[in-house]
């Protein structure tokens, strides 16, 4: 069958990678391709759901998305998986369970101040007012991509454009 592949999308609360994600999704199924989407909402209440947000949690929650991404690519999947995943070193240890050319990291380099103003769920605000600890750009780091093979701004561009340049790339 056709090798898989993982398209990572990395970057702030708020920054677009769930939209983005989906819509590449679509596009991907339209064109016949088998897909396993993983987000916070499939992987953070299930596998996932004895981890919280300290730096040690994000960085077993990310291990645990790679090795999850890996086995589906193994099976010829084209896994899609949009988290903060706000650490250099771990996003580098889930490229490297794969061969090169097969990991994808797309870089949602949405400004800060636009996710903030987004806030479409209300975190950011929580966490001005000292309600959430070990928020993502507030008060705890994201690391950003040196290397990313696509950097996309959801502030500058639309939705289509950036999939279309995603689906060019893959
Ligand atoms: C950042 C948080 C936090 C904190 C809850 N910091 O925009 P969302 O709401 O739907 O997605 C965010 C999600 C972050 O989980 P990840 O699994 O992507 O994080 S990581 O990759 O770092 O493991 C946000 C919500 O959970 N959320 N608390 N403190 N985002």
């Amino acid at each position: 069958g056709h090798a898989g592949k993982c398209v990572w999308f990395t970057g702030y609360s708020g920054s677009g990678k769930s939209s983005l994600a989906n819509a590449l999704e679509v596009e991907l199924n339209r064109r016949g391709y088998h897909t396993m989407l993983l987000d916070g909402d499939n992987i953070r209440h299930g596998l996932c759901k004895d981890l919280g947000m300290s730096e040690a949690d994000r960085t077993e929650n990310i291990r645990r998305v790679g090795e999850v991404a890996r086995l589906f690519a193994e099976a010829g999947v084209i896994v899609i998986t949009a988290f903060i995943s706000p650490f250099r070193a771990d996003r580098d240890a889930a490229r490297e369970l794969f061969d090169e050319g097969d990991f994808i990291e797309v870089h949602v380099d949405t400004p800060l101040d636009v996710c903030e103003q987004r806030d479409p769920k209300g975190l950011y605000q929580k966490a001005r007012e000292g309600k959430l600890t070990d928020f993502t750009g507030i008060n705890s780091p994201y690391e950003v991509p040196k290397a990313a093979e696509i950097t996309v701004n959801t502030a500058e561009l639309g939705q289509q454009e950036i999939i279309g340049r995603l689906l060019k790339e893959l």
